[in-house]
């Protein structure tokens, strides 16, 4: 019979203009019962029907739940399901009080312990699925992550000081939504003009801003930022670029930043981008002595010098400021490659005749011999410094070469760089082929936290020394902001032709966000707790805040002694890596990033303590 036969209201030929109108009265009563009657039929079947869901399932998907109800069926009476549905009833009612038992323990735990519970369990799964040789996907050796303490921090004690680190965040977050809104994914911001700016320290490598900002956002918990940048690594972050970069700075603030926020989160794209980018970085080595290029193109693997530098020279400052980062690079990835080639450069350097046990800033990568004569512990010097005394911290203290390194050359330093002025102020000036230029950068006064930092270790009692130096250096520092108009730092300050800390030439008066002198108090006030560093840096805030804050976020100004700001349109990637975050540190408890447990790579990455002995300290890496 065809369906169409069936329906009421379909037409058929012999009753052409039918319409519903046209029933008779019994007709149109009759198929409403039949109608009504079918309706009920069907509600009857899904609300009374024992078991449908069973029957359905059954029908659709065969479950072998079915089948063994089926085959039960003859001998299922009527009282034995219902004690089936009992049973069911009660397994429903006690899963659900277990789910409800566990959600709500869950709930009770913080922040940190969920995540630390959800990373031990992911690292189980990671472990359970890897091969016999535990590598990874990406080849990368089985890890099992602990955060070492001290990632984040209490909140401060003090009113007051409670206030200003909360200020600080706010500054971060401003240069950091700005950064966002007008330049997200290049490399800097251009606060005035409001876009994106590219320096070629990095060739096409993008996201420097990001990288670098990655672990202040953790340490200040901007989790949702965090969050934000660490989708754009996974998504965006590119090496595989034609183009040449600085080894350099790509390697302290890239792997450095890529490191410190693996260590802080224990995400694994971080050690993954970290290594990966290592290995981009290894062929920069290949020279007849080992000594890296200063440029690399990341895609051919061919390296050169800085066309400026002294007989085709490396870098004492960019050569010497690998070895935290490639440390790690070794752990992190089981391969002792990255470790080897940093080695190599200290055997260079400890084979070499140092004059008057200096260490010059230039050294031909090809002969293996020293350029121009020239030293500084700031600009072209400075860090390859704090890393001798770093890789000794770093390594639990076993690192005895580096430590003779450091206090060998601190001493250099003092006998023939370290000078007071006039009026008393201790400064450390350039060495030039035997001559002093009375000038000290910006960048030197990092080593009044650097010499605080090794203080301790000093060798022959002169930890009290060293503390009085740094201390000094700090006052000078603070002296070079005191004596402009703006009360932020010079490039370089002068102690000659009868001027003390103050800028002469004009190619020397900008300020571009640097970080060294409020480095230098976050350390002061580690160790003393002597509360002028606290005012110092709270002076640097508001000079900040005044000056150099605008609409778009932070821009370094032309002259710090002009009236008022000229700005040069940049916002430096390490104002967020460094600048606020030692300025947040200086607000912060000293449990915060603990110095026993973690060191600052150049770019104020913190790098944890590699552990000799992991027994006693099971928490940390190994
Ligand atoms: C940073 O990139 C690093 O601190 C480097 O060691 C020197 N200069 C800048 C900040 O001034």
């Amino acid at each position: 019979m065809p369906v169409a036969t069936l329906l009421p209201f379909t037409a058929t030929p012999n009753r052409k203009s039918a319409s519903p109108t046209s029933f008779r009265l019994t007709e149109k009563f009759i198929l409403l019962l039949v109608f009504s009657a079918f309706i009920t039929l069907c509600f009857g079947a899904i609300f009374f029907l024992p078991d449908s869901s069973k029957l359905l399932s059954g029908v659709f998907f065969h479950s072998s739940a079915v089948e063994t109800n089926t085959h039960t069926g003859p001998d299922s009476s009527d009282a034995g399901s219902a004690g089936n549905d009992d049973r069911l009833l009660a397994k429903i009612k006690k899963d659900h009080e277990k789910a409800l038992l566990e959600a709500k323990d869950t709930l009770q735990k913080l922040p940190d312990v969920i995540q630390n519970d959800i990373l031990a369990d992911k690292a189980k799964v990671t472990k359970e699925s890897m091969g016999k040789g535990g590598k990874d996907g990406n080849n990368l050796p089985f890890i099992e992550y602990h955060r070492p303490p001290g990632a984040t921090g209490l909140e401060p004690q003090d009113p007051e000081t409670r206030e200003r680190r909360a200020k600080i965040k706010e500054m971060m977050k401003h240069a950091w939504d700005s950064y966002k809104r007008y330049a997200w994914g290049s490399n800097e911001l251009r606060p005035v003009s409001k876009h994106g700016h590219s320096s070629n320290l990095f060739g096409s490598i993008k996201g420097a801003t990001i990288v670098d900002a990655l672990d202040t956002l953790y340490i200040m918990e901007m989790f949702e930022e965090f969050d934000a940048a660490t989708d754009w690594v996974e998504k965006s972050l590119d090496f595989n670029v034609n183009a040449e970069v600085s080894v350099f700075e790509v390697n302290i603030r890239f792997v450095g930043g890529l490191l410190s926020a693996y260590y802080l989160s224990g995400k694994e794209v971080f050690r993954r981008k970290a290594v990966e980018l290592g290995e981009k970085l290894l062929p920069a080595f290949k020279t007849p002595t080992g000594i890296p290029w200063a440029l690399l193109n990341l895609k051919s693997g061919i390296g050169r010098n800085w066309p400026w530098a002294s007989g085709g020279s490396s870098i004492l400052a960019e050569y010497g400021t690998l070895h935290l980062e490639f440390m790690h690079l070794s752990r992190l990835s089981g391969n002792p490659e990255f470790a080897q080639k940093v080695m190599n450069i200290r055997k260079v350097l400890n084979r070499l005749e140092k004059p008057q046990g200096l260490y010059p800033n230039y050294l031909n990568p090809n002969s293996g011999q020293w350029g121009q004569h020239h030293v500084s512990v700031g600009g072209l010097g400075d860090s390859f410094y704090e890393y001798l005394l770093k890789a000794w911290l770093m390594s639990d203290k076993t690192d005895e070469e580096g430590k003779k390194m450091y206090y060998d050359a601190l001493q250099a330093i003092e006998t023939n760089l370290m000078r007071k002025s006039t009026n008393g102020l201790t400064y450390i000036a350039e060495w030039k082929g035997g001559l002093l230029e009375h000038k000290m950068g910006h960048l030197t006064c990092f080593a009044g936290g650097m010499i605080a930092l090794g203080a301790d270790g000093a060798p022959g009692d002169k930890t009290g020394h060293q503390m009085e130096q740094a201390a000094e250096i700090a006052r000078t520092c603070h002296e070079s902001y005191a004596r402009t108009t703006l009360k932020l730092g010079p490039e370089a300050f002068r102690f000659d032709g009868g001027v003390e800390a103050i800028a002469t030439r004009q190619n020397e008066k900008y300020f571009i966000l640097r970080p060294e002198v409020i480095e230098t108090y976050m350390y002061m006030w580690r160790f003393t707790h002597d509360p002028k560093y606290r005012e110092w840096g709270w002076e640097a805030v508001q000079a900040l805040e005044q000056h150099c804050r605008v609409e778009g976020g932070y821009s370094g100004v032309r002259d710090v002694y002009a009236l008022s700001p000229n700005y040069d349109d940049v916002q430096q990637s390490f104002y967020l890596a460094e600048t606020l975050k030692y300025l947040y540190l200086l607000f912060s408890e000293d449990d915060h990033l603990p110095f026993e447990h973690w060191v600052f790579n150049t770019e104020a990455h913190p790098l944890p303590v590699i552990r000799k002995d992991k027994t006693d300290r099971p928490n940390e890496v190994e």
